[in-house]
């Protein structure tokens, strides 16, 4: 039988809901076979986009659709330096949309393919955030009456700048200049530093002003409150979003440990891989980390010296399904277990890949979900259905989702400053802090 090929490569760019995707589409020797993969950077969306249309189009086409591990292997080296966000998210287009392709041609969701269900649904976790412990507090209990057990919380830090509080109605200038009356809870820029901040010259693009002793203290009240208020039966989760200096991280992670949290996140930047050693030796709060991971060499050691927990990996950021697969099954040997990263920047094909190994792998920990836009779930036909704290999969053959590029087209990236850059945080001495 004639092989089915590789006909032609798509890279499609669109901003539905302001937040910027990118989907390859991979077109077969086969009329109406196609397949689709995320390849999802958002901050660097064209970078990936010139990678696939430049590099990868070029070398695949017309290699045998049914070769997914060889095409990704020679992918992988082909450029022979690896292992960055820009080509690994390239080559997850790539390798995604493969994956979607054969399971068309068996009629299979891919999960099937992968050697069948562990469980129905995938549990997830949603995020809640506000100004207030009670804000916090009424957006949970929002979310628990929807039936979510699975909750996010993230609260702003009174006069400074927070991640994770994206809804803050505090305005960046003032979440930029924590004001007179903050001096008790930490540091406050100087007013030369101010000024500069505010005309925008020596420190563009404010991302605002962040203290870790403040932070610290204000998320504990938050978790005082949280569990003050609805009790130990909910599952809450933090992220720190890597912020603090190690050591400060090893004393909170030590703090946190009587409020029972499902996980702490980020509690290091990558670079601090090496202090996870010591919270490991002094407490047992759950550690959750990897969506900044890139590279099998942050990875392996993590998992293999069960430094973490949770793996967090944003999978379009390694590579897509094929190397997502072999981190699970190497993660299930150290039982350590999965929760891949899916907020908003994971485009809707990333939450149906994600999904696929949810169903399959008996180490599945937990799914982070991001609630689309309406105008996302509209484009991605297919998008997985949450309901009762859950996502489910459609059954559907491959990854069970589409895009409608005729919308996509609708909806080009808008001009952003400086870019589209991650904020620049900075302390009140005008340094930088590492996200
Ligand atoms: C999370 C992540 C995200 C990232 C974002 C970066 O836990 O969901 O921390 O919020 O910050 O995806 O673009
Ligand atoms: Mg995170």
């Amino acid at each position: 039988m004639k092989p089915i090929t590789i006909k032609n490569v798509k890279t499609i760019l669109t901003e539905p809901d302001n937040i910027r995707l990118v989907i390859v589409k991979i077109e077969t020797s086969e009329p109406g076979l196609y397949g689709v993969g995320c390849a999802t950077f958002t901050q660097r969306p064209t970078a990936v986009a010139a990678a696939i249309e430049d590099y990868l189009k070029p070398f695949i086409l017309g290699k045998n659709v049914a070769d997914i591990e060889d095409i990704w292997q020679s992918s992988y080296v082909s450029s022979y330096w690896r292992n960055g966000p820009v080509l690994n998210n390239a080559l997850s287009g790539v390798d995604q949309a493969l994956w979607d392709i054969k399971g068309k041609m068996a009629n299979m969701p891919v999960y099937d393919l992968l050697g069948g269900r562990a469980r129905e649904a995938a549990p997830v976790y949603v995020h809640a955030s506000g100004n207030s412990v009670e804000e916090v507090g009424d957006r949970v209990e929002s979310f628990i009456e929807k039936g979510f057990h699975h909750i996010r919380i993230q609260m702003a830090t009174p006069g400074y700048a927070t991640y994770g509080n994206g809804k803050s109605n505090i305005p960046q200038s003032e979440q930029a200049a924590p004001d007179k009356k903050n001096v008790l809870d930490g540091p406050i820029p100087t007013e030369s530093f101010l000024r500069e901040y505010k005309e925008g010259k020596t420190y563009t693009h404010p991302g605002g002003i962040f203290e870790p002793k403040p932070y610290m203290r204000s998320a504990l009240s938050l978790f005082e409150y949280i569990r003050e208020r609805f009790g130990y039966g909910l599952e809450i989760l933090h992220d720190v979003h890597e912020r603090i200096p190690p050591i400060l991280g090893v004393w909170f992670a030590k703090e946190v440990e009587k409020y029972q949290l499902f996980f702490l996140e980020d509690l290091f930047s990558p670079e601090d891989n090496e202090y996870f050693k010591m919270v490991r030796n002094q407490t047992s709060t759950p550690i959750a980390m990897g969506e900044l991971w890139n590279s099998p060499h942050e990875i392996i050691p993590m998992i293999k010296d069960r430094l973490i927990d949770f793996i967090r990996i944003h999978m379009s950021q390694v590579g897509g399904i094929t190397p997502a697969k072999k981190i699970t099954a190497m993660g299930e040997l150290f039982n350590v277990r999965t929760a891949w990263h899916g907020p908003g920047d994971t485009s809707p094909v990333g939450h149906a890949a994600n999904l696929m190994l949810d169903i399959n792998a008996y180490n599945f920990g937990i799914q982070e979900a991001a609630i689309p836009g309406e105008r996302t779930k509209e484009m991605f036909p297919g998008f997985p259905e949450i309901k009762n704290g859950m996502m489910w999969p459609n059954g559907k053959p491959g990854l069970g989702i589409d895009i409608d590029e005729e919308m996509a087209k609708k909806f080009p990236f808008k001009e952003r400053e400086f870019g589209g850059a991650w904020d620049t945080v900075r302390r009140a001495d005008g340094s930088m802090v590492k996200p």
